[in-house]
């Protein structure tokens, strides 16, 4: 290579090695750049943030950290007392994704807890200890294996409101409600907790709870502890605010038959919710469980038509649940005379799949074709009892008839009573964390049809569950035969039948329907039966009549709106439950009367 030849190589290194240092150059300041704009970025998202969760003039009360499954981070959960509710702005989830979508993967966005309504006046742990002695105490971490939906159900869909027949959500998109109702607040308050509550909504997958306080029964309205149960409502409340889920406050009338009963209660009692829940937009109120025990519409109609008034002075935009006529399953002649003059008002339906099939189903359409918004506040997959058979087809057709109309759905009962109806086995004494082992029939039914999913079993609880084999259904032992009693006197008949009979662990339970007839040409009063067995009886439940047992005797009674049976009436809504340790038979069934 002559000199020449080599000054021309040298000058073309000394430009490639210029061009090369001014490309690392412009490299460097083009990172240097996107570094700036990634740190605007960060901080102009956390101002953002703090902004949204201003709440002027308040600490934060309740932390809560839960430490998540190895598959998601720690998640710190900080619940701000405010005035108003948190607007919530957390991505669309459809309805229809909600329910069809059956996640196999933990979401990497866990429910963000900053997008959480913010309840007011949250209870001090101190007095959710007071209302609820036996619970556990509601802060524990609580691992989360599995979470549905990213983001919380009130978070992702805000106010709910009626539009038509259905509830529409913020966006106006339609919206179901698939949610767990407690039992009876006085007999099972260890379930209103936090770590129950956010294993519904993140294992089972419900996004609402129902909160059901009964009036009669020992409850608000016949001896119970006013304060405490009213403690209770305001702490399930505040505890489903924190998660992001739907709550309803249901006044749980039953065998107090006519809600116009206890109506001065009651509209205190709603006075005082409304008051303070007017500014949360994930509370409902549900104004008479079941009217029943021959109380018409017009009756529940005007007790409505006192109560709406009260709710909405405060709370204007709640959804409000009126309970129909024959344990909330009049929806069809509700249809035909509707509350007028509110909005937001809904009607309920109760079923229970092995009692009520094609003809509650036929009346729920009539109703809802005739225009009237229907929630089913209440249902069950065994018969009306809350007891005996579970009936899974019946049931999945309910389902889907409720989604095909958008209907919102409540199961009952959130609870480990030794009930088919109770979801958790009476032997589990966890409030979260339920395995398979923990749940019911009825609880496998609904973790699977809402698409939820459960920690796995321990070993041993495997184990437990192939030796029980059967479950509390008691394993391969052939239910008990039927038995039938007959008697006669005073010119009555009374038909004691059993309908149903199954094998509890330590009992037998027999399920019985009673058909009283007067055959007389007058009208008959306060007649009472006598039954007495081989064994010894005791009672599990009754209903349209008044039931008391005594060693092997059994006595019925009527309800105070069956004790007159006219001329040549039949009367058969009266059924009860008994426990007994042997296999039964009937000596002796008389009737009497005056
Ligand atoms: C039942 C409970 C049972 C309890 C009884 C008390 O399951 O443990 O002893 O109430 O009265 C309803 C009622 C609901 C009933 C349920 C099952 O709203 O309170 O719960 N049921 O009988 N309507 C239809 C069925």
């Amino acid at each position: 290579m002559n000199e020449e030849n080599k000054e021309i190589v040298e000058t073309e290194e000394c430009r490639e090695i210029a061009s090369q240092k001014k490309l690392n150059k412009i490299l460097l300041l083009a990172f240097i750049g996107m570094t700036l704009i990634a740190a605007g970025l960060i901080i102009a998202l956390a101002a953002a943030n703090k902004e949204k969760n201003k709440t002027p003039g308040t600490t934060p009360t309740v932390t809560e950290t839960a430490a998540n499954a190895t598959e998601t981070p720690a998640l710190t959960q900080t619940a701000t007392p405010s005035a108003t509710p948190a607007p919530t702005d957390s991505p669309e989830v459809s309805p229809t994704e909600a329910a069809t979508a059956t996640p196999t993967v933990t979401p990497e966005v866990s429910p963000s807890p900053t997008e959480a309504v913010t309840p007011t006046d949250v209870p001090t742990p101190t007095a959710a200890a007071t209302a609820t002695p036996t619970q556990a105490p509601t802060n524990t971490p609580t691992p989360t294996v599995f979470v549905k939906e990213s983001g919380t159900p009130v978070a992702n869909h805000g106010q709910l409101q009626v539009k038509g027949t259905q509830i529409v959500d913020k966006n106006g998109k339609v919206y179901q409600l698939k949610g767990v109702s407690t039992h009876g607040l006085q007999w099972f308050p260890q379930f209103v907790c936090l770590e129950t509550f956010r294993c519904i909504r993140d294992e089972w997958g419900a996004n609402a709870v129902r909160l059901a306080m009964y009036t009669d029964e020992n409850g608000y309205c016949a001896g119970g502890d006013k304060a405490k149960l009213k403690a209770l409502v305001k702490n399930g409340v505040n505890y489903a605010t924190q998660l992001g889920l739907y709550v309803i406050i249901d006044w749980h009338i039953l065998h107090d038959y006519d809600p116009n009963q206890n109506k001065d209660e009651a509209k205190k009692f709603f006075e005082e919710m409304a008051k303070e829940f007017c500014d949360y937009n994930n509370v409902f109120y549900e104004i008479c469980n079941e009217p029943n025990g021959g109380v018409g519409w017009s009756s529940v109609k005007s007790y409505a038509e006192e109560v709406i008034p009260i709710i909405r002075r405060y709370d204007k935009d709640a959804i409000i649940i009126v309970g129909t006529p024959t344990w909330s399953q009049d929806v069809d002649i509700a249809a035909k005379d509707p509350i007028k003059g509110y909005n937001n008002i809904m009607y309920a339906l109760h079923f229970y799949a092995g009692t009520h099939k094609d003809s509650l189903r036929s009346k729920m359409k009539t109703a809802i074709e005739a225009g009237l918004p229907v929630f089913v506040s209440e249902y069950g997959i065994c018969d009306a009892s809350g007891n005996g058979a579970c009936n899974e087809p019946e049931a999945n057709k309910w389902v889907a008839m409720m989604d095909t109309y958008g209907v919102s759905y409540m199961i009952w009962n959130l609870a480990n009573k030794n009930e088919s109806s109770s979801l958790i086995r009476e032997s589990c004494k966890k409030l979260s964390g339920f395995t398979e082992a923990d749940l019911n029939q009825e609880g496998l039914w609904l973790i699977k049809m809402l698409g939820g999913k459960l920690p796995p079993m321990t070993e041993k609880e495997k184990e437990d569950l192939i030796n029980k084999a059967g479950g509390s259904g008691g394993g391969d032992v052939a239910a008990p035969d039927p038995v039938i009693g007959k008697g006669s006197g005073s010119g009555l008949t009374v038909d004691f039948a059993s309908v149903n009979t199954w094998n509890e662990t330590d009992y037998k339970c027999y399920q019985f329907g009673v058909t009283i007839a007067n055959t007389k040409g007058s009208s008959a009063r306060n007649w009472k039966v006598v039954i007495t067995f081989n064994a010894d009886v005791k009672t599990d439940n009754f209903w349209c009549c008044d039931a008391k047992c005594s060693g092997k005797t059994l006595t019925l009674t009527p309800a105070n709106f069956n004790n007159v049976i006219g001329a040549n009436q039949t009367t058969s809504d009266i059924g009860l439950i008994l426990q007994s340790k042997s296999l039964l038979k009937i000596s002796s069934v008389t009737i009497t009367c005056e």
